[in-house]
């Protein structure tokens, strides 16, 4: 089976999104009266804990950590989270976060190849529209064929519940796509899932280790190989990939069905 599916992790491999998560996770700690801050070496900390919700708890279960009051923990937790997405949200749309180098080139020859589109993200659909209309315009949530998100699976990554979930939703086997990453913890998912998988670390991610991702690049602009010309002209991303993905899957050929 050859390459069918590109599927696409979200937050630091579309776009470098963990600054401005971060600045609405600290906004959102001001407006509930919290007197927490995460600066960057914290939050590159608690990035290793995947999901919004999941990190405000791991950090309230920290020494010293004063929370929230009120007996239910769990819904103080919840609606710190709920002001912090729409806080990300809105600063997605005054900002107009641009998506990653490479990142639209490969869609676009995707797109034009037949290779379908997926993503496999942790965080939630409100906070993927607009960040995928912010980066690509109105149409394009219309490019992915399935979307999974963490609150629809049990378990987040490294679990490879999203990616699971993505596969079942193109009908296809974990040999016939490929996975892109930005972090450690999305390479182990996407590869207990059996995918092909692509590292295209950030700054919150470069120290991680790598060595579970069949391919690491600085960003998919790399893809392109400027020496090789085919006769077409430069041999674009999606064809190195789907050569290299024939030869790590062994099986089907380096063109398209
Ligand atoms: C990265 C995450 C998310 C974001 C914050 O997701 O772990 O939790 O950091 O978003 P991805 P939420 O799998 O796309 O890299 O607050 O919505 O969780
Ligand atoms: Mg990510």
């Amino acid at each position: 089976m050859s390459l069918r599916a590109l599927v696409f992790d979200v937050d630091g491999t579309i776009a470098d999104t963990e600054e401005a998560h971060r600045r609405a996770f600290n906004e959102a700690f001001r407006a509930h009266g919290l007197p927490w801050n995460w600066d960057r070496r914290l939050y590159a900390e608690l990035l290793q804990v995947t999901g919004g919700k999941e990190r405000i708890a791991s950090y309230l279960s920290r020494p010293g950590v004063i929370g929230p009051n009120g007996s239910n923990r769990a819904a103080g937790i919840a609606a710190i989270h709920a002001t912090k997405t729409a806080l990300y949200r809105r600063l997605l749309e005054s900002d107009g976060l641009r998506s990653r180098p490479g990142v639209r080139q490969l869609i676009d020859e995707a797109r034009a190849a037949g290779t379908r589109l997926a993503i496999a993200s942790t965080t939630s659909i409100e906070n993927i529209e607009p960040l995928v209309t912010a980066a690509f315009g109105r149409e394009a949530l219309r490019w992915f064929s399935a979307i999974a998100t963490g609150d629809m699976v049990a378990a987040k990554k490294p679990a490879p519940d999203v990616y699971n979930a993505a596969l079942a939703m193109l009908q296809l086997e974990p040999d016939s796509a490929v996975a892109i990453e930005d972090s450690a913890i999305g390479v182990q998912a996407a590869k207990a899932a059996g995918l092909y998988t692509v590292a295209t670390p950030t700054d919150w991610s470069h120290s991680q280790d790598f060595a579970a991702a069949d391919l690491v690049l600085s960003s998919l602009a790399d893809l392109r190989e400027p020496s090789a010309v085919s006769q077409a002209g430069l041999i674009g991303g999606l064809d190195r990939l789907r050569r290299m993905h024939a030869e790590a899957t062994g099986r089907g050929h380096a063109c398209p069905d």
